[in-house]
């Protein structure tokens, strides 16, 4: 994580240079506003895909395209679209986020490891309808909390223990996220949900990040609490993704 942060904080030295804020505030200015992703999010048990490439976890995971795997997260009922950013270790694209947005009209989700305000307004510019703020690592997670929401984009925080929890709410989160993968070590483990979903407030949405590997660990994430689950590697390495998300909601 540590060693992510430090290539993230040179990257975006080197963009800020490129593309300077104003810019993407003169972007923003043109835009309509974003999808709503918590009124996505709202309408029942949902599925967030995510169009995940690579991961230092695992290495290569997928070669699929961006446009199809879009296209089949949709069609098979997915109800927002995590797209991962980050480049260096996650073979991601900012770009990507507009080139979903161009096709698609459910909610995209911005993945990546949100240390600079600027990356929020970029996240807008490029077309993403919400972005993850990682507590752990967030700078400051009321003023990020404020821009995103300011921009009209809800955030999903991802919590990793009650105290943070505790601080995302104080601060206005709607959505929380709960990683069941140890971002330290990697190792998966379900019950991180089943431990923290009784800290969450029933008006909130619990999103249970990671580790979704078949229909049987969505039964067990639905009965600890989650309104929702976010996968990357399963849906990614599936031969039909829209095929295999129906069954994960089956
Ligand atoms: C997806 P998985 O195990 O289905 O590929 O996980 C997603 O939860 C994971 O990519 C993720 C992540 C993150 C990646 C969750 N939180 C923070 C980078 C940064």
């Amino acid at each position: 994580l540590e060693k992510i942060i430090t290539e993230k904080k040179k990257e975006i030295s080197k963009i800020k240079n490129k593309e300077p804020i104003n810019d993407l505030k003169d972007k923003i200015s043109t835009k309509n506003p974003p999808e709503d992703l918590k009124k996505a999010l709202n309408r029942g048990f949902s599925i967030i895909c995510e169009y995940k490439r690579a991961s230092p976890s695992t290495g290569p995971i997928s070669s699929k395209k961006l446009e199809e795997s879009v296209k089949s997260f949709e069609s098979g009922g997915a109800s927002a679209i995590s797209i991962l950013t980050e480049k260096r270790f996650f073979n991601g694209d900012i770009k990507h986020l507009e080139r979903a947005e161009s096709i698609t009209d459910i909610p995209i989700l911005m993945k990546d490891f949100i240390i600079d305000e600027y990356q929020i307004f970029q996240a807008r510019a490029y077309g993403a309808s919400s972005i993850l703020l990682i507590a752990s690592i967030c700078p400051n997670l009321e003023a990020f909390i404020q821009l995103s929401k300011s921009l009209h984009m809800e955030p999903l925080i991802e919590c990793g223990n009650s105290l943070e929890i505790c601080k995302a709410l104080e601060n206005g989160a709607e959505i929380i996220g709960i990683n069941n993968r140890n971002l330290n070590n990697f190792t998966i483990n379900l019950n991180r949900t089943k431990a923290f979903a009784p800290l969450i407030p029933k008006e909130k949405i619990l999103v249970s990040e990671s580790g979704v590997k078949e229909p049987e660990d969505v039964k067990i994430l639905r009965e600890y609490g989650a309104d929702a689950i976010l996968i990357g590697t399963g849906v990614m390495k599936s031969k039909n993704p829209a095929d295999f998300i129906k069954d994960l909601l089956i």
